[in-house]
Formats: structure tokens, sequence, C-alpha cells
């Protein structure tokens, strides 16, 4: 190996422990849809993504809301159901989706700042006490998809 590949090689490897998948709990592409009928509670989507060690997302919190719960959409016998969820596992090194259909945060009484805004704070508390605030992207119904903007 000549002085080259080998200082190619030791960079690699330094990118590989520093960046590799699965050694930084975090969250991104966290989206708020406001519901389109007044009154009526928002969803919310993210990615969740696994740190070194297995953990649970055990609550979500934000000052700017009247209440927020994490739920799952369950179909039983061709009938679109809720279950409120107390934790959502988040395994080390995998990613978690919170999608429509599927896992998602329902959250009621948006502040009207954070509808100016187009962000809302958010603050995801794991169980192993690790807390993260994220900015969620605040999405009027019928606002264009991200691609289209
Ligand atoms: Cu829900």
């Amino acid at each position: 190996m000549n002085k080259i590949s080998i200082m190619l090689a030791a960079t690699a490897s330094l990118f590989l422990s520093s960046c590799g998948q699965g050694d930084v709990l975090y969250a991104d592409k966290a989206v708020v849809n406001l519901s389109p009928v007044e009154g009526n509670p928002s969803a919310g989507y993210m990615e969740l993504h696994g740190g070194r060690v297995d953990v649970a997302l055990v609550g979500v919190t934000s000052d700017d809301v009247l209440r927020m719960e994490m739920h799952e959409t369950v179909e039983e016998n061709g009938m679109a159901s809720m279950n409120k969820l107390k934790s959502i596992p988040v395994p080390a090194g995998k990613t978690v989706k919170l999608e429509p259909g599927g896992k998602h945060l329902m959250i009621w009484g948006v502040g009207e700042g954070s509808k100016k805004r187009g962000l809302l704070t958010m603050t995801l508390i794991y169980s192993n006490d690790d807390r993260i605030e994220i900015n969620a992207v605040v999405k009027k119904a019928g606002d264009p998809a991200p691609a289209a903007e």
C-alpha cells in the first residue's frame, strides 16, 4: 500500500466512526399538517433515528400546543382506527418513520405564533432521559408538497 492509499483508508475509517449510521440518536423530516377543520387535531410526522442503544420515545411536548399524543393507525376489518401509544420503540441504528397511515403525533391547539412562523418547536423525550428539540415545518391544508415548492 502506498502512502496515498493509506491516508485514504484512514480518512474513510474516520468518517465511518464519526458519521456512521447508528451513532447518534436524532430525529428529522418533522412536519405538522394542520387540520383543515378548525378545532380538529393536526397530525405530526417525522423520522426517528436510533443511536447506539435501544431506546423508546416516551413523550413529545411543545410550549405552543394544547395537547399532543402519540398514535398508531390500525386497520381492523377494513376499518381504520387509532390507538394511543405510551411509547414508540427506537432500536439502535434503526430508523422509525412516523407517517400517514402508521405511527403519528396527534396535536391539538397549535398556537398562532407557530402557524405564522411556519415552524413548531417540540421536544422529544426518550426512555434514556435524552431530550431532543426539533422544529417541525407547519403546513396548512392545501400547501404544495415540498418537492413542488
Ligand atoms: Cu391520531
